[in-house]
């Protein structure tokens, strides 16, 4: 399944694996990669240490391709973005936010730059900057998102850039693969189906919550605030969008959500903490190995376009 992503990055299907907060560390990331899709290691709010370390052990697992995703929201994003370059990684993708700043620093290093954007604005200034593709991410992906599609996302910023796009938010097989191929995207980055993989850390409970969801079981909290992230139901989304709409600070809110991703990833508390998942968590049936997952979603998607041009 060649195009332009699969020649840019080295790999052999354009398929990516999302750089999601606490649930893509380097065990996933490698296993991707191994796999024939891009890994990578999602540097969230974690300290550059933690993210040369996870770089380090990736290596050991993979002599393939993989990335780093930075959160620019993030205290360390700064330390992070060195890392990359000291580390020598090949790939760096980055969300919630733009990463103009350490763009030269990265293209002078020859690391490929990816950002993931939510509007065609961000997209365009990212390709004046020197991005070598974009993720466009749309509103049904899980965490942090944006208010657009990605059925409509994803054709105008194919529209709007020449530098070859990704399409990410809703994909979780062949059709959605085909679908974005059709879109004009070059390749898809993929998060909650890869939650379930087995070489995904992630606690039991929060694979099983993904297993166990339907499709009006998805909820975005924080759009008064600003900071739209797309989760699971459950009681923290339901307090949270109760106070959402008594008119609570924006204190009182984060108060809420502190620490909520590593209670349902770390500790299992899917009641309490914030299952981030995409709304394709409702098509995600079962948890299989990485290789298995590629395995199936190239063999869907071949037997839907093989052959119509999309790829080689
Ligand atoms: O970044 C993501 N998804 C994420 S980050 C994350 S960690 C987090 N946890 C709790 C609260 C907030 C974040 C979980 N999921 N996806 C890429 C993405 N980027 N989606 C939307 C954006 C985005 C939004 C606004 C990018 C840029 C932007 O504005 C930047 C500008 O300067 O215009």
């Amino acid at each position: 399944m060649k195009t332009e992503i699969t020649k840019l990055l080295g790999i052999e299907y354009p398929i990516i694996q999302g750089g999601m907060a606490w649930v893509a560390e380097y065990h996933l990331a490698a296993a991707v990669s191994n796999a024939g899709g891009l890994g990578l290691i999602g540097a969230a709010s974690a300290p550059a240490e933690w993210v040369r370390e996870q770089v380090r052990e990736a290596k050991k697992l993979t002599d393939k391709p993989f990335g780093v995703n930075i959160m620019l929201m993030s205290p360390y994003a700064d330390e992070v973005a060195k890392v990359i370059v000291e580390e020598n990684v090949q790939v760096v993708t980055t969300g919630a936010g733009s990463p103009e700043k350490y763009m030269e620093m990265w293209k002078n290093a020859g690391v490929k730059v990816i950002p993931v954007v939510a509007s065609v604005a961000l997209a365009k200034r990212m390709e004046r900057c020197g991005a070598d593709a974009l993720v466009a991410e749309g509103c049904e992906a899980g965490g942090h998102i944006g208010e657009n599609t990605t059925m409509v996302l994803v054709p105008q910023i194919v529209d709007a850039v020449d530098v070859p796009v990704i399409a990410a938010g809703g994909v979780a097989d062949g059709r959605g693969i085909a679908a974005a191929f059709m879109l004009g995207a070059k390749g898809v980055q993929m998060g909650t189906h890869f939650v379930v993989t087995d070489e995904c850390q992630v606690h039991e409970n929060y694979k099983d919550k993904i297993i166990k969801s339907k499709d009006i079981d998805s909820r975005v909290t924080g759009r008064s605030t600003g900071h739209p992230v797309r989760a699971i139901r459950n009681d923290m989304t339901k307090k949270y969008i109760e106070l959402e709409n008594s008119g609570a600070s924006f204190e009182e809110l984060e108060q809420l959500t502190l620490g909520s991703l590593r209670k349902a990833v770390v500790d299992g508390d899917v009641v309490n903490g914030s299952v981030m998942a995409g709304q394709s968590a409702a098509m995600v049936k079962e948890k299989m190995s990485c290789k298995t997952l590629i395995d199936k979603l190239v063999k869907e998607t071949d037997e839907l376009i093989k052959g119509a041009g999309f790829y080689e």
